[in-house]
């Protein structure tokens, strides 16, 4: 969908969802500009219970003058009206007749086709998408200081500060928008009512404490959603508490925020790991959100309560992980099998294509942000999932050779390379080369049983998991040099060293 399409209306309604949140006002408002801009004739409405009361939400609307009207019954006739934040005929959106209908929403597809939908289920917010929907005409939104501050203040509240961000395009919006810092400031000191205050007070005093996971759970009331983070920010603190986790339960789902401050737990982790199937969450180390849908929940758990779901998900989780640390640990290959590379086409890119001396850089993709320091030096290994490892360049001259196959990224998002000096930008898609092991370098692989945590060489706090199904593979000319390989991969990219061997 373009928004340039949706031009040819004339009269254009924008819905946002009932009791609307800054990420809905600010995503309406913003296409509201637009196609005001464009000569239409446009109205900007919401509807719910009662009107908009909260102190964040009527500072925005009068600090940003959004033209936003309260309808509960007929709010007169359209040629197009657009949901954001919500999808036509859901639950949470108040029921108007239109002759056609456009959707703009970051929430699981709920199942009714509408004519123009953009729905994109894992970003962080609406704002991310109509930033996008800009992005995609050729509009430079930091020309509208206004419209920049709010799609900012909406990817804000609805990730928790941006603490739990969990898709690149967030990120890229964050890092792009120049925004009003003074409004945002203000905006985000109005958050809390004095009835909230409440809420969280009564959530801490309710927590659960497990003493063995050194976890705390805890439930909260309905509430806004940002209260879910102060409260899992607070419990954090405790000394016995390693991991928590606040939830509450919205109209859709559940909504999940989780802290964790030990090394050997990632948050990021834990989110995935815990949404897994039946919704989606991600962040940073420490912190975390997810979300959980209501009917992918009970088709795959029933009546499970929520809490005691999570209570299990730990308990799986934490059970029998072996933490192993590489260049420190060593592995004993007795009875493995010997394996190599196989010898297909992979990409590469040479950092001395953005710097000449030691420069941080960070690489953007799907799975994460990866940073470093890159020299001329320094070649980054493009896998064929898009998986990213940096590696000197005498290592990649001794293992791998340049070759004429063309190597390409398939996903959804191209991942980009920052300058974190400069701040220039590059797709890493154009700078990408190809190159072909050698088959000159042998593992010995080892399956894993339950899970494995590996600390590598090059960041020691930073762990990467693998469960039942992958593999460790271990450097034949230095044991205590391993890594894990996911299952898909190791079936595409090694292959047994020996023939006589293998038959
Ligand atoms: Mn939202």
């Amino acid at each position: 969908m373009k928004l340039s399409e949706l031009t040819q209306y004339q009269n254009i309604t924008i819905q946002c969802h009932d009791n609307p949140d800054p990420d809905a006002i600010a995503s309406g408002f913003a296409l509201y500009r637009y196609f005001k801009s464009h000569r239409c004739n446009v109205r900007l409405i919401y509807s719910g219970r009662a009107k908009i009361t909260k102190v964040n939400l009527t500072m925005m609307i009068e600090m940003f003058r959004i033209p936003i009207e309260y309808c509960v019954s007929d709010f007169g006739s359209c040629d197009l009206l657009i949901t954001t934040d919500c999808q036509y005929r859901s639950g949470n959106v108040r029921f108007f007749p239109a002759p056609k209908v456009a959707v703009i929403d970051h929430h699981q597809f709920c199942g009714i086709d509408v004519d123009y939908s953009y729905i994109q289920p894992n970003v962080g917010s609406c704002c991310t998408l109509v930033w996008q929907l800009f992005r995609n005409e050729g509009i430079d939104i930091n020309k509208d200081p206004i419209c920049a501050t709010a799609l900012y203040y909406g990817l804000y509240c609805d990730t928790n500060q941006f603490s739990e961000l969990y898709h690149p395009l967030d990120r890229d919006m964050r890092d792009a928008l120049a925004f009003d810092q003074a409004a945002v400031v203000r905006l985000s000191n109005s958050n809390l009512s004095l009835s909230e205050l409440g809420i969280a007070a009564q959530a801490m005093n309710d927590f659960t404490f497990d003493s063995e996971l050194r976890l705390a759970i805890v439930q909260v009331q309905p509430c806004d959603p940002n209260i879910l983070g102060l409260i899992s920010d607070f419990l954090i603190q405790v000394d016995r508490v390693d991991i928590c986790i606040a939830f509450n339960e919205t109209y859709t789902g559940y909504k999940l925020s989780i802290r964790s401050c030990i090394k050997e737990t990632k948050a990021s982790e834990l989110a995935e790991y815990i949404t897994d199937e039946v919704g989606f969450g991600g962040g940073h180390r420490n912190k975390a959100g997810g979300f959980i849908g209501k009917d992918e929940y009970s088709a795959k758990y029933g009546e499970l309560r929520m809490m005691l779901f999570l209570r299990k998900k730990l308990m799986e989780y934490s059970g029998e992980c072996e933490i192993l640390r590489a260049g420190i640990d060593k592995i004993s290959v007795e009875g493995l099998k010997r394996y190599r590379k196989k010898r297909i086409p992979v990409g590469v890119v040479f950092c001395k294509d953005f710097v000449t001396t030691s420069t941080p850089m960070l690489v953007r993709t799907l799975e994460g942000d990866i940073d470093f320091n890159a020299s001329a030096d320094t070649c980054i290994m493009v896998g064929v999932s898009g998986d990213i490892v940096p590696i000197s360049m005498d290592k990649f001259k001794e293992t791998y050779d340049m070759c004429s196959a063309r190597s390409k990224i398939t996903s959804e998002y191209r991942p980009t390379i920052k300058n974190l000096r400069s701040g220039e930008t590059f797709d890493l898609a154009d700078h990408i080369r190809s190159c072909i092991s050698r088959g000159s370098e042998y593992v010995y692989i080892k399956p894993i049983e339950s899970s494995v945590k590996i600390f590598t060489v090059w960041d020691a706090n930073n762990y990467i998991r693998g469960t039942k199904g992958d593999y460790i593979a271990i450097r034949e000319n230095d044991l205590s040099d391993f890594y894990i390989v996911e299952k898909e991969l190791f079936r595409k990219t090694y292959e047994r060293a020996d023939q006589e061997e293998a038959n």
